[in-house]
């Protein structure tokens, strides 16, 4: 710790106790450094750094906002950083540069399973401890995993609400994040098996990525919607993709015709569920998830969590299940024209 403080103090990555204790900004990230004992306490303070899939997404700037209340409250340091696009190369490189500079705990999304999990396994071999969060590495490389819904939860409400709308018979597309974000994949095998299930009629005619892109996922919609002309609802399983396939339903004209429903914030989506372009927008509290992150990341360097543990009190924001190795958030919310407007992130 004390090479990390030194490299900090060098770097000017964040403000050392005593120095400051408001969030400080960092080319490469953003540090917060404050919450009891900030400015008083003599011995050292646990580093949380946290990884979001990009720091661009609306999502994870939620996530981020809930991760600075829970450094604040429980006193460690906080650093944030990751790509600016989704960018899995990136990921690595800023892991490696949290390995150099001995954190106590790495948090991340992660973009690609496989390909950030060679960096996490370095990490632990150094000492520092990994969690995950929104979108899990390989097992072996990490203690826990915060899941913001079990993969079940997520799809068969997606796959419900699809059949809702649309009937037993009809065609539907997906639009998601990339073809090798866990938590992605995990959500397809379990629509794919509910639609199987329940809704055999009702075809899932294509599967596009849109590198959890905005403007990508409205090209891809757009393709979309003159290559299947049958087609009756849009499924976005990245929170860009559902703007940017309303966007494409708007401009086509077809806002009502073809459905859009999807897993996104209500600040992007209001004005496309207002006007009748999108259904209704699934989601969890992300602020709550940026905090349990971070809560569950400190308790493992304090030894707090362990291993077989069945619940964990992340402060002020409550208890959570744990349900083998993963900490779960709880159930997602469906957000539609009569109580969009009481939601605020
Ligand atoms: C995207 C991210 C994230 C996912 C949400 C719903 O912004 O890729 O992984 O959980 O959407």
């Amino acid at each position: 710790m004390s090479r990390l403080l030194t490299l900090l103090a060098c770097t000017g990555l964040f403000w050392l106790t005593g120095c400051d204790s408001s969030p400080t900004s960092t080319p490469g990230g953003t540090s917060t450094s404050s919450g009891p004992g900030a400015s008083s306490a003599p011995g050292r303070r646990i580093t949380v750094a946290l990884m979001p899939k990009s720091k661009g997404n609306a999502y994870f700037v939620s996530c981020k906002n809930g991760a600075e209340r829970a450094a604040k409250e429980l006193g460690i340091e906080l650093i944030f950083d990751g790509p600016t696009t989704p960018d899995p190369a990136k990921q690595n490189e800023i892991i490696e540069n949290w390995i150099t500079l001995g954190v106590d705990v790495i948090a991340a999304a992660c973009e690609n399973r496989d390909g950030i999990s060679t960096a996490l396994r370095k990490a632990r071999e150094k000492g520092i401890k990994v969690v995950t969060y929104d979108s899990d590495a390989q097992t072996d490389v990490r203690s826990f995993f915060v899941n913001q819904a079990t993969p079940e939860g997520i799809a068969h409400t997606l796959m419900d609400e699809a059949a809702r709308l649309v009937g037993p018979t009809g065609e539907f597309a997906i639009i998601t994040a990339s073809l090798t974000a866990a938590n992605m994949n995990e959500w397809l095998k379990h629509i794919e098996a509910r639609r199987v299930a329940q809704y055999p009629n009702l075809k899932m005619v294509a599967l596009r990525p849109c590198d959890d892109l905005k403007d990508k996922a409205q090209a891809e919609a757009t393709t979309l919607l003159s290559a299947y002309p049958q087609l009756n609802l849009i499924m976005a399983i990245c929170s860009p993709a559902v703007p940017g396939a309303a966007e494409a339903v708007k401009q086509a004209g077809k806002s009502g015709k073809v459905k859009v429903i999807g897993l996104g914030l209500p600040s992007e989506n209001r004005r496309y569920v207002k006007d009748g372009t999108t259904e209704s927008v699934i989601l969890w509290k992300t602020e709550d998830l940026g905090y349990l992150t971070v809560a569950a990341a400190k308790a493992l360097a304090d030894g707090s969590l362990k291993s077989g543990d069945k619940s964990f009190r992340a402060g002020a924001v409550g208890e959570f299940q744990i349900v083998g190795d993963h900490i779960l958030l709880g159930k997602p919310f469906i957000f539609n024209k009569s109580n969009i407007d009481q939601f605020d992130f």
